[in-house]
């Protein structure tokens, strides 16, 4: 697509009248408070690693995220959001920045991002916009562009973490999710300069590794078996050879006591890590009681059983999953909290809430936990907005759209100019429902980090039905039909029936490069 739409022609399409103002203009300036002057405040709830098959709103088979629904079930849900490089850091650049990894410089986790450059919080702040950012923020040094800022030190920790903002250091007792919960809602009492809009980004560092529950949510999900994905025991026949090098498999890569939380059974995992379950020694005694209480007797039970094979992987799926899903739940319960205290203050009429993660994840598909990969599972993120009076409730967005679009969509949103420069367009156009004729017919991926996991640096595109990797330090090509293989199974690639879809793609990718100036 390269028509960026603007707030004028979203409201056109919208079939609302466009009131003039310097900023843009809105529609409904009488029924806001005159001193945002008519222009929304924005909540942008991102959370790490949460994947679209433990949202209930996309069809979860595994877990229910009442409160992440109410998002969905008041506003609109993108049924096709993708990330651009399925990895934290490179993620958030992109958030910040509108751009793909190459253009933000922020392309592996361990990249230094350059601060000074255009981020949207920078442009909103100048526009008018009080900006905030609580909770995870994995970039290196001081947050920019925001008037308040409050973050967890690198990946942050679950239990009792280190903050750090304007004033320094501190340990805060608690769990992060309710603590970056509590820190959202007091800012919001108390920090609002009630004489502009403001944009708060709100940073779950759930539901990233090393997955530990808050002490409500220990002992959820112990009566159930978890349904398994059809792919938990992928053999990575029929794709390319670089799956079969992957490390992040549920059966050979996870640790006990540092992901499975079996202390003591002395068996590292196939690349001889045995780590410690950290957060464990994070904890006050009367954590650690509470976490013991609920693990210890089905860790004894564990370790009598002499598990062994297919069972074994079956049950150490079951415990990742849980604990993953737990993490979850205590950042559901948050999001709850802060929709309440949105509708209790009066904020919820004029406040876009939007909820979204970094990256998809794999929860026993193809075998594997983590991301990285430009498979379904890793590539689509989340991505719910509601916007009182704007939105009708239910809607459902099927056009294709990436993370670089969300920067373009807040700026659009507050009525600024989104600069040429930005490679993502605004969604503004698509919160009817409706997709543009002109909207993009492919998205661009690229993965750049080697190193943990183990996954080969690759490039592609997916459209709407197909999807083409390039794994080109080995050269080596896959081509999935979406529509006949969506789990992704058997690469079509060299078959002849799909040779046109080869070229076809081939020449999208090429275009796509071009248009985002990969080369
Ligand atoms: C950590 C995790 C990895 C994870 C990366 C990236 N290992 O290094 O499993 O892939 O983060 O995640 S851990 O032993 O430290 O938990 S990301 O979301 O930050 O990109
Ligand atoms: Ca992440």
């Amino acid at each position: 697509m390269d028509t960026q739409r603007t707030r004028r022609e979203f409201m056109k399409l919208m079939g609302m009248g466009v009131a003039s103002s310097v900023l843009g203009g809105c529609s409904h300036l009488s029924m806001v408070d005159p001193q945002t002057k008519g222009r929304p405040n924005i909540i942008f709830i991102f959370s790490d690693d949460h994947a679209t098959q433990a949202v209930s709103a996309y069809g979860s088979k595994i877990n229910t995220t009442p409160n992440i629904d109410r998002i969905a079930e008041s506003g609109a849900l993108f049924e096709n959001t993708f990330c651009g490089n399925s990895i934290c850091a490179p993620s958030r650049a992109t958030v910040l920045t509108g751009k793909h990894s190459h253009m933000h410089g922020m392309m592996t986790n361990y990249t230094t991002f350059d601060l000074t450059q255009q981020m949207f919080p920078k442009l909103m702040q100048q526009g008018g916009y009080q900006t905030a950012l609580i909770g995870k923020w994995h970039l290196e040094g001081e947050p920019m562009g925001f008037d308040y800022w409050d973050v967890v030190a690198g990946q942050g920790t679950y239990y009792n973490p280190e903050f750090r903002n304007a004033k320094g250091k501190r340990k805060i007792d608690g769990y992060a999710t309710d603590i970056i919960g509590d820190l959202t809602i007091d800012w919001l009492k108390k920090g609002i300069d009630k004489n502009k809009p403001f944009m708060l980004m709100c940073h779950h560092k759930a539901s990233h590794r090393i997955w530990a529950p808050g002490p409500e949510h220990l002992t959820m999900y112990d009566d159930v078996d978890l349904p398994e994905p059809d792919t938990l025991f992928d053999d990575y026949a029929n794709r390319s050879n670089v799956l079969k090098e992957n490390e992040m498999m549920i059966s050979k890569h996870m640790m006990y006591d540092y992901d499975l939380k079996v202390p003591g059974m002395g068996q590292p995992d196939a690349l001889g890590r045995d780590f410690k379950n950290f957060e464990y020694d994070l904890m006050t005694p009367e954590q650690k009681q509470k976490w013991d209480a609920a693990y210890k007797p089905k860790n004894d039970k564990f370790k009598k059983s002499n598990l062994k094979g297919k069972d074994l992987v079956r049950w150490k799926y079951q415990r990742y999953v849980k604990y993953y899903l737990r993490c979850i739940a205590s950042m559901d319960d948050n999001i709850g909290r802060l929709l309440d205290y949105l509708d209790e203050s009066g904020l919820t009429e004029n406040t876009i809430v939007i909820y979204s993660s970094d990256q998809g994840f794999f929860l026993g598909e193809h075998g594997w936990y983590d991301k990285r990969w430009m498979y379904e599972e890793s590539l689509r993120v989340p991505f719910i907005i509601k916007w009182s009076g704007r939105i009708k409730p239910g809607t459902k967005v099927k056009a294709l759209t990436q993370n670089i679009d969300f920067a373009p969509t807040f700026l659009d949103a507050g009525g600024m100019k989104i600069p040429d420069d930005m490679q993502g367009v605004s969604l503004l156009p698509l919160l009817n429902g409706e997709k543009p004729s002109n909207w993009r017919d492919a998205i661009y991926y690229h993965y750049y980090e080697v190193g943990e996991h183990n996954v080969a640096r690759h490039e592609g595109t997916r459209s709407d039905r197909y999807k083409l990797i390039h794994y080109y330090d080995v050269d080596e090509w896959e081509l999935f039909d979406l529509q006949e293989d969506p789990k992704e199974m058997v690469s079509v690639y060299d078959k002849p029936e799909y040779s046109e879809v080869v070229k076809k793609m081939k020449i999208k990718l090429k275009a796509l490069k071009s248009q985002y100036k990969v080369e």
